[in-house]
């Protein structure tokens, strides 16, 4: 199978507790390769743009509100059918419903501050990769 990439963010609730490393650290032992990472902090503006497709349901205000309120780590992951697998080690969209051994069982707290996003198509991950990092990452990542 080829590789294919995928975005992922560490939302602000687990930058604010300290568990960014640990994440990272879950992603590398889960076979991720991390092409880009950087940290920063989303306008709303830009918030609104990446959660468009939720922008008809009830919570987007909080969704938005919530992903902007503090620093927030984005990466770009590679491996294998990343798409599916980062979802798979994210867990359960609901902290509470989520498996043992995935990061949203360990590190969320609710249904809206769950630690991490993932996309959840390849399709999304090219929109999304595209919208946050000028340039597509290289499969083979020198220091540039
Ligand atoms: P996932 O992040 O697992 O793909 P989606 O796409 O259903 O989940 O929802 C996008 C984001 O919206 C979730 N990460 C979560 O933070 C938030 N969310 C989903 N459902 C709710 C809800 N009922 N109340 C508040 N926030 C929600």
């Amino acid at each position: 199978m080829a590789l294919e990439q995928t975005f992922a963010i560490i939302k602000p609730d687990a930058i604010k507790a300290g568990n960014s490393g640990k994440i990272i650290t879950m992603a590398e032992d889960a076979g991720f390769e991390i092409l880009r990472l950087q940290k920063g902090q989303l306008s709303p503006e830009l918030a609104e743009l990446f959660y468009d497709e939720h922008k008809e349901r009830p919570f987007f205000k909080e969704l938005v509100e919530f992903i902007s309120s503090g620093p927030i780590a984005i990466m770009a992951l590679q491996k294998e059918n990343a798409v599916a697998d980062w979802r798979k080690l994210m867990g359960a969209t609901n902290p509470a419903e989520a498996d043992e051994g995935t990061i949203r069982k360990q590190f969320a707290s609710s249904i809206g501050q769950n630690a991490v996003h993932g996309s959840d198509s390849a399709e999304s991950a090219q929109r999304e990769l595209a919208l946050f990092f000028a340039e597509p990452a290289p499969a083979e990542s020198p220091v540039e």
